[in-house]
């Protein structure tokens, strides 16, 4: 059955692709990095099996989530569907600017990438979300590793989040500390929470965490471009980074510069692909709540979502 839908799909795209006078997509597949959060990993199974509709061959590889933006430079990796603005903006927009990435889409879907903590911390620390409230009570967060600062507990390394340039910028009592891996940084909340332990950590929204836990992103300067590049911006005259990620940052959708050309059915298709911010919720729940593997976690939201990639596979001329 599933394979009679599918030619049938792929039978119309190749009838509208004719009809159009357009070149065929190249037979190479379409390389997706798999990153370390899990939306993503759910996420690139879903743009992988959308692709494989337009009659694609696609192939995964796991890749480091700040090196990926060099290896599309290089033609190593061809798309990235998760780029976020808070982690990846600066990398991003560099090989954009350079001309060997091409910003394809804009999700729907609004980010935002921060200092987080469950609300129980407010009786422990006072005056949150204010980051000086915070740094005030740094001792509080304190563990044998950090003490007398406070522990920042970071997503993994590769996530970027210059959260130590910020600490020195904004001349905090707090030691950055990076955990292995998004798994970990949830069972030391799931701990923490259990126990009333104070704990500021790296979360993000959208993510499955905001349907399990109260809790609020610190508050730190508002973000402003000037700030990341610019030591005279902000309120440390001598550093960058004394300021807090983009609030509302955007989702984007990269490929290789020469993707159009080489797969343009596909890259039709690409355009389309919008993700609000409950499709990358619901694809870290699938994952982290509900345990699914992703390629299941894939088939689970495409059959619910079904309505909407068929818009996105019509093809336009
Ligand atoms: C890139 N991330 C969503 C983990 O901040």
């Amino acid at each position: 059955m599933r394979n009679v839908s599918l030619s049938a799909v792929a039978c119309s795209f190749a009838a509208a692709l004719f009809a159009a006078g357009a070149q065929a997509d190249s037979s190479d597949p379409i390389i997706i990095p798999i990153h370390n959060w899990s939306s993503q990993v759910v996420g690139a199974h879903i743009v992988g099996k959308l692709l494989e509709k337009t009659g694609n061959k696609v192939e995964f590889v796991s890749t480091d989530s700040q090196v990926v933006y060099t290896s599309m430079c290089e033609g190593d990796v061809d798309l990235v569907h998760e780029v976020w603005q808070g982690a990846f903006g600066v990398a991003f927009e560099k090989v954009v600017a350079e001309g060997c990435v091409i910003d394809a889409a804009t999700h729907d879907a609004k980010t935002r990438e921060e200092w987080w903590y469950p609300d129980y911390v407010e009786e422990i620390c006072p005056g949150l979300p204010d980051w000086k409230a915070l740094n005030a009570c740094a001792s509080k967060f304190a563990t044998p590793e950090t003490e007398p600062k406070g522990r920042f507990l970071a997503g993994p390394v590769d996530w970027l989040k210059h959260d130590a340039e910020r600490v020195e910028g904004l001349k905090m009592n707090f030691e950055v500390v990076n955990a292995g891996s998004a798994a970990a940084l949830w069972a030391e909340l799931a701990s923490a929470s259990k126990r009333k332990a104070p704990i500021v950590l790296f979360n993000w929204t959208p993510n499955f965490i905001e349907a399990i836990y109260k809790g609020k992103f610190i508050e730190f300067p508002a973000y402003a471009k000037g700030c990341r590049e610019d030591p005279s911006w902000g309120i440390n005259p001598d550093k960058a980074y004394d300021c807090g990620n983009p609030k509302g940052g955007y989702l984007k959708i990269g490929v290789w510069k020469g993707f159009p050309e080489k797969w343009p059915v596909a890259y039709r298709l690409v355009q389309n692909i919008n993700f609000t911010n409950l499709d990358v919720a619901i694809m870290a729940k699938l994952a982290d709540v509900d345990n699914m593997e992703p390629e299941a976690a894939a088939d689970k939201w495409l059959a619910d979502n079904e309505n909407r990639w068929k818009t996105w596979l019509k093809p336009t001329s």
